[in-house]
């Protein structure tokens, strides 16, 4: 099908894998794309040698498009960035910040550049820098978020923007698919959907909470410190939780806590890692193959056989006509 995001990118479905910090690697991204989606290596935290070997391993696997995302709170962000460019990517999304300071450099190497906004403002800010598109990422999300809930945040930004707009938070089947769409979302980036899928490396047993993950088992953490993150409710979240009830007194031991609690949780730590996730990890009650996912996810999208995707997005596309 085609709206204005699958003929900027050049993919088959209007969905994007979500970049998931330490999670979203060459295997899983190049699984997505060999789909007909766009799948994004997640390059939060992550050293130049890591991202270099899986784009590597992700060209190995698909020449469809391919996506990277740049952590814009990440230390190394502009050793990314520079990186990135040299290596060819072609889709960049960016998250928690404004990418105003690589744009040029991207846009001059022909990348589509495509900022996750949590606001309208930072939307309109975006698209005057020249930004191909945006997605408007609402708080039901996993990992850091802001605080609009798609339902809001995706018809404001809609209003407020005339480049394509990509919907994002608590989407995970062909329901949500279509309700972004109606919202005014031209194509859908889903993150937790995609944690469970064969292709997706992370440990079973964290993956086994997500599928046993009710819609009140995700929490926010990390409030206190400005930097809010969704996660799965497990021991370190009620942990965190309760120190930040003091900052002053805990502040140093939070900050100890966080280290590598990512890691922990890959790696099968579900007591003590932080298991990022979406609220509607609820919906997440299958292991399939990351090809399986979409095709299902197309085929519920195109079930609602009243509402035509196609005619939705193009009805999108020339909204303020
Ligand atoms: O970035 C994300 N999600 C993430 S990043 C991440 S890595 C991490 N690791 C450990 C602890 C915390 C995070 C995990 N999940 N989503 C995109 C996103 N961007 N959500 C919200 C924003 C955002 C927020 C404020 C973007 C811009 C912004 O303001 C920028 C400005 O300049 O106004």
């Amino acid at each position: 099908m085609k709206t204005r995001i699958t003929e900027l990118l050049g993919i088959e479905v209007p969905i994007i894998q979500g970049a998931m910090a330490r999670i979203a690697d060459g295997k899983l991204a190049a699984a997505v794309s060999e789909a007909g989606g766009l799948g994004i290596i997640a390059c939060g935290g992550a050293p130049a040698e890591w991202v270099r070997e899986q784009v590597s391993i992700a060209r190995s696997i698909t020449n469809k498009p391919l996506g990277a995302n740049v952590m814009l709170m990440d230390p190394g962000a502009a050793q990314t960035a520079e990186l990135l460019t040299e290596l060819g990517i072609d889709v960049i999304t960016t998250g928690a910040g404004s990418p105003a300071n690589f744009l040029p450099m991207w846009k001059e190497a022909g990348i589509k550049v495509i900022p996750v906004v949590a606001s309208t403002a930072l939307a309109q800010r975006m698209e005057r820098l020249g930004v191909d598109a945006v997605v408007a990422e609402g708080t039901e999300s996993g990992g850091h978020i802001g605080e609009l809930t798609t339902m809001a945040l995706v018809p404001s930004v809609c209003s407020a923007v005339s480049i394509p707009v990509i919907g994002a938070g608590g989407i995970a089947n062909g329901r949500g698919i279509v309700a972004a769409f109606a919202l005014g979302a031209e194509a859908v980036q889903m993150g937790t959907r995609f944690l469970t899928v064969e292709e997706c490396s992370i440990a079973d047993a964290y993956k086994e909470r997500v599928l046993a993950a009710k819609d009140s088992d995700t929490i926010v953490t990390g409030r206190g410190s400005g930097h809010p993150a969704r996660c799965l409710k497990n021991k370190f979240a009620r942990k965190v939780r309760s120190l930040e009830a003091d900052m002053a007194a805990h502040g140093d031991e939070l900050e100890q806590m966080y280290l590598g609690s990512l890691k922990r949780a890959i790696d099968g730590d579900v007591d003590n890692g932080s298991m990022m996730a979406g609220q509607i990890a609820a919906l997440v009650q299958e292991r399939k193959t990351a090809q399986e996912v979409i095709d299902e996810l197309m085929d519920q999208a195109r079930a609602f056989g009243a509402l035509d995707l196609e005619q939705m997005a193009q009805a999108n596309a020339s909204r303020g006509e």
